[in-house]
């Protein structure tokens, strides 16, 4: 297995995934907790591209970006649990799908929770737009990739906890039962999962940690144009 370090924070989604996948995949590893105010020497030397976490460490070799981190912890270990599909034409639609969220998505739902009024109004737009898009692709389908849990809810997690925690520090909801059934119901079953459910941050900090990013508190996430 060799020796096996994760930069994060606390509150990433993107290394969230990161966690899941150690984990299921049965991977010890060491926790490096970063404090993007002040990034340490390790993590800028270990991602000078981009700064940020996760980077994982294998054996002293870092990788970079959660998605590329997936892919190499699926093809790292424990060939038993497999998150992405044999399939090529599967598996091209399942990059896909993780691109759209990670480009498209999940920044647009990020806008719109950092803006306000007018702004916000034409962000909800768009992450309801996206969103819906979503809600299409789940149809019929207990998980992304069918009966079993894999890469793209892997993926898409941060759907099933950071939604319902944003509700809560700006009383407002997106994701409503009527108009999302299929997520709705995903998220309900991949939040079940024990290795999922276990390792979400903690609710009332992360409720405390949105209300500072909104008041421009902080620095956390930077997003593409
Ligand atoms: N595309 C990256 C996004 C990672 C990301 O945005 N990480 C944030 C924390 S959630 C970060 O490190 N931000 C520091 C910064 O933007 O300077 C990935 O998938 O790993």
């Amino acid at each position: 297995m060799g020796e096996v370090k994760l930069f994060r924070t606390w509150s990433s989604p993107f290394a969230l995934r990161i966690v899941w996948a150690l984990k299921l995949k049965g991977v010890e590893y060491e926790t490096i907790y970063e404090d993007l105010a002040n990034k340490s020497s390790s993590l800028l030397e270990y991602n000078p591209v981009h700064k940020k976490v996760p980077v994982l460490l294998h054996n002293g070799i870092p990788i970079c970006e959660s998605l590329v981190i997936l892919e190499y912890i699926d093809e790292t270990w424990n060939k038993g649990v497999r998150f992405l599909p044999e399939d090529p034409l599967a598996r091209a639609t399942a990059r896909f799908w993780a691109k759209f969220n990670d480009e498209q998505v999940f920044p647009s739902f990020f806008r719109y929770f950092m803006s306000q009024g007018e702004d916000q109004e034409k962000a909800k737009e768009k992450a309801l737009e996206n969103l819906k898009l979503v809600e299409e692709h789940l149809k019929g389908k207990k998980f992304f990739g069918g009966e079993t849990f894999g890469f793209l809810d892997l993926v898409f997690g941060w759907l099933v906890c950071y939604p319902g925690v944003i509700n809560k520090a700006i009383n407002q909801n997106l994701l409503a039962k009527q108009m999302f059934p299929n997520l709705c119901r995903w998220m309900e079953q991949f939040g079940d999962v024990p290795v999922i459910k276990e390792n979400w941050p903690d609710e009332e900090a992360l409720i405390l940690k949105f209300h500072e990013m909104r008041q421009g508190l902080g620095i956390y996430i930077s997003l593409p144009n």
